[in-house]
């Protein structure tokens, strides 16, 4: 099973930008080509009132008369005329007397009570004398039963005093679903079964199997049957899916090597048939993430015809096709009327449902994307949102809100919309909530009202400490962004109010409560596992939050530097604790960013008291709007496999440097280019490397680098506060990525006394003026005193066991014998004639400074 989604050999796929053709590179992930814009939309709409009584979708019409009530609590006289609902009542009492329940269906009856004729379409109707639903179809009575089975869980009727009601309903597009077309593990039989009944509860009807990693549906074994026990499970799925009107559609991905002959198109309508058997009645194939001449549109749409017409319509009960294009988006379709989507257009049987993911490949479903693709193909296309789809930024769930979507839209230019989801199929129902929602009204849809409905249906018994979670869970951070985190206020250390602090700290006990609430309430157990590394660091987010707010005021109030050191020192994050965050984060746009940014100006400060003149810092910046980001840090954090992306693609003039925090004199930099020096796509291939002082003129350090990973100037020292490296005429669209961006890398010659560690060169992190990096003493450390010295101060983190601190002389002698140290500030007197001093013990050594 792959764990992360593949790179396709790229160099056979094609991207098309203002028009022209390009090859890309070799060996491009996909990944690195997701979206141009990184700007955050908030999120349209508003909580709204709903007097108790919630119905998802959103009804076409509702008339609620709540003054008047049918009381059921002894239960209702089932009149099922057509005989089909029997497994659908269990939510409501049937009783042998009572108020009927009369339910019916077809053209006629549908006429009768003016039921619109559209596939799913229903009324309603509660009085005195019962309760009535007519369908148009069979599918449009069991709208109506969900409808009524949501006004009895809703909370204002208490289950037995449905009000009176006139609903007439109807849903606008024909085809709203789901599609598992996701890279990861593919959804287990239970998430399954448990989604299909949501589909069927929330009235979508379409549920497209198409998982990445499931070997039969693509490479290697597509042409081959089900094992034994595959095939009993997803002939139960297509029974989950009868009884809850959903059509079950099963999607082959053959394109990663099926050959255009006799043989293989036999072995797909043979794989076809064997799925026919299990009960399958509806079908899909996927050419989506395909390279070579498995893309020839012409080859693709004569095989989609020849089934059409050989096994669709020769089965005779068999739906339409659905067909995903490999210009799937419009990053790289090719627009011309030789591209492919105009070749789809042309030769593509009428009645083939045609995929399209907008834009970009994760992106808003507009009006104008549709447009364009449908001009070409020649039909309303099928949009496929990748949306809460999380298999290119695995460490981040969504739980935002379901947002982006044209409320303007109508079956004339969509014929309707399949989610693809998380890998974590509970956690995925938030955002399925708003996608029913949308598809069945669209003009109604309200963004955030939908997310607010969706929180207390699906989690009722902890509804805001999910909401808490959510709403510091929704974005990206990079590719298609969501907004997060949006009723939260953070500020910088010198935009502190006592107003603002008392706010933040609230909301950070919120983070931090949120998990425990949740594992104790929440009865939905499947989506606490799949959430639960997430609320793990999500409540040490909070209390590192809250922990800042308290350093903050210390620090503000001037405290005394040991105890403001300690208390830094207990506030940082470990190397364990940021990979545990950086595998399941969350708080990414505002929370983990205020943390960040406070540390640094605190413990840019508390070393600037201390040493009596502010040390150079390294703060990220560039044109890219992740260079805003705490992500920058990875440029200066001492290890060369983490690196920095721009995150989107790269532009004429882009560049990316840091700020030194004041001028210094610059006399070396070094920079690793790419997230790999041999053979990445990432990186500036032509650049220059310049300084500045101001930030508005700027020099050249290095001019015209051509195709160079490993950059390195050194030379006559320059003034800088900024050093950049910015982009020069290149072709090139990918994202860009720096791995290190040294300025005066320190080296022990330069220290200007001796230094015996076991890597001596970690242990210039101890003198480099720096509060964030470190270097961990095993055992012993001994250090020279700079000439003069009169006071040197270690600030470390909490000792696990007390260390020992030592004074020695020139020859090694003790000067001033042992002393033990358990605090993470330690300030040495220097006695007379001590030269040096010797560490004992297990240490974590942030800075050494002397004076
Ligand atoms: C894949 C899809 C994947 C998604 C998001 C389509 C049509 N195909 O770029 O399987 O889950 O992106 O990463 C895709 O979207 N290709």
């Amino acid at each position: 099973m792959n764990t992360l989604k593949p790179i396709w050999c790229a160099g056979l796929l094609f991207l098309t930008l203002g028009g022209t053709l390009s090859a890309q590179e070799t060996d491009f992930d996909l990944s690195a080509q997701r979206s141009e814009v990184q700007e955050v939309a908030p999120v349209p709409g508003h909580k709204r009132d709903h007097g108790g009584i919630v119905v998802n979708p959103t009804p076409h019409r509702m008339q609620l008369d709540t003054l008047h009530r049918l009381d059921i609590s002894q239960g209702l006289r089932l009149k099922d005329r057509q005989r089909c609902f029997d497994d659908d009542l269990g939510f409501v009492r049937l009783a042998a007397k009572g108020p009927q329940l009369d339910i019916d269906f077809g053209e006629k009856a549908a006429a009768r009570r003016g039921v619109k004729s559209v596939s799913g379409a229903y009324a309603l109707d509660i009085d005195a004398k019962g309760v009535r639903i007519v369908g148009y179809d069979e599918r449009g009575a069991f709208y109506g039963i969900q409808t009524l089975r949501q006004l009895l869980e809703s909370p204002a009727t208490a289950g037995v005093r449905l009000p009176y009601a006139r609903i007439d309903d109807h849903p606008d597009l024909p085809n709203r679903g789901v599609v598992e077309g996701f890279y990861g593990t593919p959804w287990s039989h239970e998430v399954r079964l448990s989604l299909i009944d949501f589909y069927g509860r929330f009235k979508m009807n379409t549920y497209l199997y198409g998982p990445k990693d499931d070997p039969y549906h693509s490479c290697p074994n597509w042409r081959l049957p089900y094992p034994e026990q595959e095939a009993a499970q997803i002939r139960e799925l297509v029974e989950a899916c009868r009884r809850n009107r959903v059509d079950f559609v099963w999607a082959i991905h053959p394109g990663q090597d099926i050959r255009w002959d006799e043989t293989d198109y036999r072995n797909l309508v043979g794989k076809f048939e064997r799925m026919y058997d299990l009960g399958v009645r509806s079908f899909a194939i996927f050419f989506d993430d395909i390279s070579g001449e498995r893309t020839d549109p012409r080859k693709q749409t004569a095989l989609l015809n020849r089934l059409m017409e050989e096994f669709v319509e020769a089965k005779g009960d068999v739906a339409p096709l659905t067909v995903c294009p490999t210009d799937y988006s419009r990053l790289w379709a090719n627009p011309t009327p030789q591209g492919s989507l105009a070749i789809y257009g042309e030769t593509l049987h009428p009645a083939v449902k045609v995929f399209w993911t907008g834009d970009v490949v994760c992106s808003d479903l507009t009006r104008e994307t549709l447009s364009w693709v449908n001009s070409r193909i020649r039909r309303p296309a099928y949009f496929w949102w990748n949306f809460p789809v999380t298999d290119y930024v695995r460490h981040i769930v969504l739980q935002g809100p379901t947002y982006g979507l044209d409320t303007t839209l109508s079956e004339r230019e969509l014929c309707g919309i399949a989610s693809n989801p998380m890998e974590h199929g509970e956690a995925s129902k938030l955002a399925l909530y708003g996608v029913a929602d949308y598809a069945w009204n669209i003009a109604a849809y309200d963004a955030l009202d939908n997310w607010e409905r969706g929180l207390g249906v699906l989690v009722p018994e902890a509804r805001e400490a999910y909401r808490t979670f959510a709403i510091h869970s929704a974005d990206t951070e990079n590719g298609y962004r969501r907004a997060e985190s949006w009723e939260t206020r953070t500020f910088r250390l010198d935009e502190w109010t006592d107003a603002a602090a008392a706010a933040l700290r609230a909301e950070f006990e919120r983070v931090e409560q949120a998990p425990a609430i949740l594992e104790a309430k929440c009865s939905n157990r499947a989506l606490l596992n799949e959430l639960r590394p997430w609320l793990t660091e999500f409540a040490k987010l909070g209390a590192r939050g809250r922990r800042t707010l308290d350093l903050m005021e210390a620090y503000r109030a001037d405290g005394d530097v040991a105890t403001l050191w300690a208390q830094y020192a207990d506030n940082r994050m470990s190397d364990a604790d940021r990979r545990s965050y950086e595998a399941h984060r969350s708080g990414t746009m505002k929370l983990q960013p205020f943390y960040e940014e406070a540390m640094e100006e605190m413990g840019h400060g508390l070393l600037t008291r201390l040493m009596g003149a502010a040390p150079m810092t390294l703060r990220g910046i560039g044109s890219f709007a992740s260079a805003r980001t705490p992500q920058t840090r990875l440029m200066f954090d001492n290890d060369s496999t983490t690196f920095y992306t721009s995150g989107i693609a790269q532009k004429p003039d882009d560049w990316i440097g840091v700020d030194l925090g004041g001028v210094h004199d610059v006399r070396e930099v070094s920079i690793l280019q790419g997230r790999n020096s041999t053979d990445d796509v990432d990186y500036f291939d032509h650049a220059v490397l310049e300084y500045s002082a101001d930030g508005r003129t700027w020099h050249p350090l290095l001019d015209e680098l051509t195709r160079q990973y490993v950059i390195r100037w050194t030379g006559e020292a320059v003034s800088a506060r900024y050093v950049r490296l910015r982009r020069l005429d290149s072709k090139r669209t990918n994202y860009a990525a720096i791995r290190t961006f040294e300025v005066n890398p320190l080296r022990v010659a330069d220290l200007g006394f001796p230094l015996e560690a076991d890597d001596a060169a970690a242990a210039l992190r101890m003198f480099d003026g720096r509060p964030d990096t470190s270097y961990a003493v095993d055992d012993t450390l001994t250090f020279g005193l700079l000439p003069g010295t009169k006071s040197c101060t270690l600030l470390m983190g909490r000792p696990a066991s007390p260390v020992e601190v030592e004074q020695l002389a020139a020859d090694g002698a003790t000067v001033v014998a042992r002393s033990v140290v358990a605090d993470p500030f330690c300030r040495i007197e220097v006695a007379e004639g001590a030269a040096g001093i010797r560490v004992k013990g297990a240490a974590e050594i942030f800075e050494i400074v002397m004076r």
